[in-house]
C-alpha cells in the first residue's frame, strides 16, 4: 500500500479496500475495452459516512475518485486508467424503504436495476426504466447517465423517475435533494443537475424511485420491413392505432450476429430491417386493431412479413433478437455511436447519415439498431479481426467527427443515453454550445472545487 492509502486506512479503518491486480483490472474498466485499467485501489464503502470520509481524504491527498456502479457503461465513464481510487457502491445495494402512499421506493445507489424492479413488483407496482443490462447495471449508474432503454417511448428516461436523491459532492457535503416531493418550486432543482452528470459533480449514494401502476397485459409483434422509410411509416401508423410500450428496430446484420449467438430465426426469408413492437393488449378490440394495422402495412408495402407472439416464451424469444445484439457484437470490439434526433428530423438525417456511413466505412460491418421511437439510433462499427485496435479507433474517430457535423446540422445529440465519458468527449461541442459547456464547467467548480470527481470525463 502507498502512503495515501495508509492515510485512508487510518481515517477509515473499517473501509474495505481491494488492491490485488485482478481486482484492479476488474473494477478499473467498463464495457469499453479501449483503456488499460490502472486504478490505485478499489474502495467498497458500506455507508454514506464512509463515502464522505473517502471524499475528504481524496481532497486532502489530491487523489482522483471514479464512482463505480455495475460498469456496464459504453462511453468509458467508469474507466480508471490513471491511478484513481475507484469508489464502488456495490455494498450499498439495499432497499431502504417503501412508502405505499407516495409510491416511493428508497434504494441505495449500488442496487442493480433488476432488483429495484423486482422490489417494485413485490408491492404490486413497477419501476419502468428497463434495458438489457438490467441484471448488472445499478441505479446509481443509471442516474449518472440518465439511462434510457427500451421503454422510454412510454415512460421517459431515468430522470422522470427520481423523486429524491442523496449525493456526496466533491467537497464532501451530503446533499439531500427534493425529498420525494411531486411539486417543489423552491429554486434550482439540483437533483436534475446530478442526473446525467456522469459522476463529475457528486457521488450518488441513495435515491427515491417513483413507482407506478404495473403495465397492462401486452403483446409482442416482430415486423420485417424493407427500408428505413418503412420503419418510420410503421412507427407512426402503429403509434396512432395502438398503445405502444416499446418500438425497437434492427437491421439484417444485427440479426445475423444474434442468430450466430443462439437467437431463433424469426422468418424463412431474410429482410433488410426488423421492428419489435410491444403494445397494450387488454381485449379483443386491441387484437383486432393490431391485426388490421399489420394488414394495412402489408397492403401499403411498409411491412413484408410479421409474427405475433403466441406465448410468453415466444415473446421473450422475439425480444431476445433485439436485446441480444450488444452481447452478440462484443467480441468484435465495436466502436459505438449512440445518437439522438427529434423524430421529425430522422428522415433527413438518415438519408445523409446512411450515405456518410456507406461512403466512409466501405470496409467495415456497420450494425444499426435502437430505439427509433425515441429518435435514438445505435450505430456499431465492427473491428475486422486483423486490424489493430489503434488504427480502427483512429478511423472511427475520423468518421465520428463527420457524423457529429451531420448531427449538429440536424439538431441532434452525440449521446442519447450512454453518456459522453471518454469516448464522446471530443464531440461534445457539436452537441452543446461553448457557452453551455463553460456553464457546466463553472458548476463543476462549485460542486467539486478540487476536481477530484471523475476528472477527464465529459470534458477536461
Ligand atoms: C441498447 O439499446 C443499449 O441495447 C446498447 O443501449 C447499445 O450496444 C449498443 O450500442
Ligand atoms: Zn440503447
Amino acid at each position: 500500500m502507498d502512503a495515501a492509502l495508509d492515510a485512508l486506512h487510518d481515517a477509515l479503518p473499517d473501509l474495505r479496500l481491494l488492491t490485488e491486480a485482478s481486482e484492479l483490472a476488474h473494477y478499473g474498466r467498463d464495457w469499453t475495452r479501449r483503456w488499460t485499467p490502472a486504478p490505485r485501489a478499489i474502495a467498497l464503502p458500506a455507508s454514506v459516512d464512509e463515502v464522505v470520509g473517502i471524499v475528504r481524504w481524496a481532497r486532502g491527498q489530491g487523489v482522483a475518485l471514479v464512482p463505480s456502479g455495475g460498469r456496464t457503461g459504453l462511453s468509458g465513464g467508469a474507466v480508471a486508467a490513471h491511478g484513481e481510487l475507484v469508489v464502488s457502491l456495490e455494498r450499498m445495494n439495499k432497499v431502504r424503504g417503501f412508502d405505499p402512499v407516495d409510491r416511493l421506493l428508497t434504494v441505495q445507489a449500488g442496487i442493480p436495476l433488476q432488483m429495484a424492479q423486482e422490489a417494485a413488483r413485490t408491492h404490486g407496482l413497477q419501476y419502468p426504466v428497463d434495458f438489457a443490462a438490467r441484471g448488472s447495471c445499478t441505479i446509481g449508474g443509471n442516474i449518472a447517465t440518465n439511462a434510457g432503454g427500451i421503454r422510454v417511448l412510454r415512460y421517459g428516461n431515468t430522470r422522470e423517475w427520481i423523486a429524491g436523491l442523496t449525493v456526496v459532492t466533491g467537497d464532501g457535503e451530503v446533499l439531500r435533494l427534493n425529498n420525494g416531493l411531486v411539486k417543489n418550486s423552491s429554486g434550482y432543482d439540483l437533483r436534475h443537475l446530478l442526473i446525467g452528470a456522469e459522476g463529475t459533480l457528486g457521488i450518488v449514494v441513495e435515491a427515491m424511485l417513483k413507482l407506478t401502476a404495473p403495465p397492462p397485459p401486452t403483446q409482442v409483434m416482430l415486423l420485417a420491413l424493407p427500408d428505413f422509410d418503412a420503419v418510420l411509416a410503421a412507427f407512426s401508423t402503429l403509434r396512432e392505432g395502438l398503445r405502444l410500450e416499446a418500438f425497437e428496430f434492427f437491421t439484417a446484420l444485427a440479426l445475423k450476429h444474434v442468430l450466430a449467438h443462439g437467437g431463433q430465426r424469426p422468418f424463412d426469408d431474410d429482410h433488410a430491417f426488423y421492428a419489435v413492437v410491444e403494445y397494450a393488449n387488454e381485449d379483443e378490440a386491441d387484437e383486432v386493431a393490431a391485426l388490421s394495422l399489420f394488414e394495412q402495412g402489408l397492403d401499403n408495402g411498409w411491412a413484408l412479413d410479421g409474427v405475433i407472439a403466441a406465448s410468453q416464451a415466444q415473446a421473450a424469444q422475439l425480444w431476445r433478437l433485439r436485446e441480444g445484439i450488444t452481447e452478440s457484437l462484443a467480441s468484435h470490439t465495436p466502436y459505438k455511436n449512440d445518437v439522438a434526433l427529434r423524430i421529425s428530423a430522422l428522415p433527413a438525417f438518415l438519408q445523409e447519415a446512411e450515405r456518410l456511413i456507406s461512403d466512409e466505412y466501405p470496409q467495415f460491418e456497420v450494425v444499426w439498431f435502437g430505439h427509433i421511437g425515441d429518435g435514438n439510433l445505435h450505430i456499431n462499427v465492427l473491428k475486422p479481426a486483423d486490424l489493430p485496435q489503434a488504427d480502427f479507433v483512429r478511423d472511427c474517430e475520423r468518421v465520428t467527427k463527420l457524423l457529429a457535423d451531420v448531427l449538429e446540422r440536424h439538431g441532434g445529440s452525440i449521446s442519447a443515453e450512454h453518456g459522453i465519458g471518454l469516448v464522446k468527449k471530443p464531440y461534445l461541442l457539436g452537441t452543446r454550445s461553448a457557452e453551455e459547456v463553460a456553464v457546466m464547467q463553472g458548476i463543476k467548480r462549485v460542486l467539486d472545487p478540487d476536481g477530484i470527481l471523475n476528472p477527464g470525463k465529459l470534458f477536461d
